[in-house]
């Protein structure tokens, strides 16, 4: 196959020409090439009586995270990529991939794979071509975008396309990169399989090239899933949140309504990655660019999400988990039973570690989940009525507060932080600030980030409202305060219930909050006394925090919007007055 997109053309012979592949497959997006891709030796069928068309997959022990100290941001001048990417020279980092690429697909097929990211011909889809030498990294794009000749017939159209090369190199960690022209709408990855450094529609494309070209046109591309909450009435009220990578977003995205809140219905739009832009009503309107879910196994059971268990039984792909002696995949909080193999394929034994590698993976068609909705596909994507920011907090963040208008929301934002998970190769449980939950993935300085979010204040006065979460608070005992999870939709009925001006709030120094009765806590077994700690203010420590976070600015210099500052001054002026009067 070729194309008649000459740049494409000549994009790919040029690949061909510095990395000497055996062959070229142009993917086509069939299921025939499909079953091909995984009846490759990157894969294992699994039990196809209880698993039907579900493969498994090994990575190299050292490769099993987003590396975020190789992921690089290479802009002419440095100033664009911020104190919150890694640099380097374009032409160095060019001069060093030239090195890495030559030869390096010797005895391998080259794959090359036209992608769209988004609905195939909504205005807000954007497309892309990753050559890649890896049958996982195909078979996966096969699930995650939409990808082969629906896709190339797009591109061949409209002309325009992310070039997205990968290799996996030798995989070895010190000739590993992950790197971003966006000036060239370039990505190239070279030495690692791992989702996100190797699926590159994912987070090199969506958010990294995405949120660069988002800027310049005038639109925002979040880390946020997009779900839809139905109430009793029948309507449907639209949420983006915005948490961290393995910080439930999945399951927020996927949850089940407790039995006590009869008449509820939830509806998935997307679980990772919102693509938004004002509408002519002057909504924020978003789409989902991806096609199926690369969710953390670990934690996915019938309690936590059973829509997501519900999906993962037929058509999957599960990288890193453990297996059962008859073949099934298993990860720890799926089931009580004890696996035959851990992730390395070695004989379980708990005392050597978990079963599941602790950021394991499936990756499963959006389709699949029972609570897909229905406007998923929607060429203009759905409205959003809240935007939520949520971190991992042992302490201080309240259950939930709303910001007081637009540009205290991108101070919300901006002042996030979680602790750290396993997504990324680095320490776990330690307190990073994450802005927008874009730390690993804003393609640029964050100061201009925050400024492109500050100017949609003077573009509509029908933006979302802004609020924050924190799911993972802790008593003194380090127990979860609150229950998580299917109970969570009670705060997000609080939220959706100020969107509609339903519901009263107190006025705090950090937000609009709920007292505790006006949390549904029908049927919910909770102490009246932590609902009081969930839902208070400690003044002291905040200011502490907001000094955190003044510190984490001044990183950014002159570069930083002044209207940010000052929604933090107002912020600490408001929690220094109380400290007064208290
Ligand atoms: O590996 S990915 O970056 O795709 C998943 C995540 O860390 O959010
Ligand atoms: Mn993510």
């Amino acid at each position: 196959m070729s194309t008649t997109n000459q740049a494409l053309q000549d994009w790919v012979t040029e690949v061909a020409h510095l990395t000497k592949p055996a062959r070229i497959h142009w993917c086509d997006g069939s299921q025939e090439e499909y079953q091909k891709l995984v009846r490759s030796s990157d894969f294992m069928p699994l039990n196809p009586e209880t698993h039907p068309d579900c493969y498994y997959h090994r990575s190299d022990p050292t490769d099993v995270a987003r590396t975020e100290h190789l992921t690089f941001i290479c802009t002419r001048n440095p100033e664009e990529a911020g104190p919150n990417n890694y640099w380097m020279d374009p032409a160095e980092a060019n001069e060093k991939l030239e090195a890495l690429f030559a030869g390096c697909m010797r005895g391998r097929t080259m794959f090359v794979i036209p992608y769209c990211m988004g609905p195939l011909g909504s205005p807000l889809s954007r497309y892309g071509v990753e050559i890649t030498d890896s049958p996982y990294v195909a078979a996966n794009m096969r699930i995650m975008t939409r990808m082969g000749s629906g896709a190339l017939k797009y591109i061949e159209e409209q002309g325009q396309f992310v070039k997205a090369l990968h290799s996996l190199g030798d995989l070895s960690p010190d000739r590993r990169f992950i790197m971003h022209f966006p000036e060239e709408s370039t990505i190239k990855s070279i030495g690692s399989g791992y989702g996100g450094n190797a699926l590159l529609g994912k987070k090199c494309h969506a958010l990294r090239l995405g949120s660069w070209q988002a800027r310049e046109q005038g639109w925002l591309a979040e880390h946020m899933l997009i779900v839809g909450i139905e109430n009793p009435q029948g309507e449907t009220h639209y949420v983006a949140a915005a948490f961290p990578s393995a910080c439930g977003k999945t399951n927020l995205a996927m949850l089940i309504p407790p039995e006590t809140m009869p008449g509820y219905k939830v509806w998935t739009v997307g679980d990772d990655i919102a693509w938004m832009r004002l509408g002519e009503d002057g909504r924020l309107w978003a789409i989902n660019p991806e096609a199926g879910y690369f969710g953390v196994a670990p934690g996915t059971g019938p309690k936590t999400n059973a829509n997501a268990v519900a999906m993962l039984n037929r058509n999957a792909i599960f990288t890193n988990v453990g297996l059962t002696e008859d073949n099934r995949p298993w990860w720890e909080g799926l089931s009580d039973e004890s696996p035959k193999y851990d992730w390395r394929g070695t004989l379980y034994n708990p005392d050597k570690g978990p079963a599941a590698q602790p950021n394991s993976r499936f990756t499963v068609p959006s389709k699949q989940c029972p609570s897909y909705s229905p406007h998923s596909e929607d060429l203009s994507g759905v409205p959003i009525s809240a935007i939520v920011f949520g971190g991992r907090r042992a302490k201080l963040a309240p259950l939930v507060y709303q910001a007081k208008d637009w540009n205290h929301g991108v101070l919300v934002g901006a002042g996030m932080a979680s602790e750290t998970t396993a997504a990324a190769t680095a320490a776990v449980g330690v307190v990073r600030r994450d802005p927008m939950a874009m730390k690993p993935f804003c393609g640029y300085n964050y100061a201009d980030y925050w400024a492109h979010w500050l100017s949609f204040a003077e573009k509509s006065d029908k933006l979302p409202k802004v609020f924050h979460v924190n799911w993972f608070r802790q008593d003194d005992n380090g127990k979860f305060m609150w229950p998580g999870f299917g109970e969570n939709l009670r705060v997000l009925e609080w939220i959706v219930k100020r969107c509609q001006d339903q519901v009263a709030a107190v006025d705090t120094p950090i937000g609009y909050m709920p007292r505790p009765e006006d949390i549904n806590t029908n049927g919910l077994k909770i102490a009246e006394d932590s609902l009081q700690t969930l839902l208070s203010v400690d003044t002291a420590n905040w200011l502490s925090e907001m000094g955190d976070i003044r510190k984490y600015f001044a990183d950014f210099g002159g570069r930083m919007p002044q209207t940010l500052l000052d929604e933090l001054a107002k912020v600490i002026a408001s929690l220094e007055s109380e400290t007064a009067t208290a």
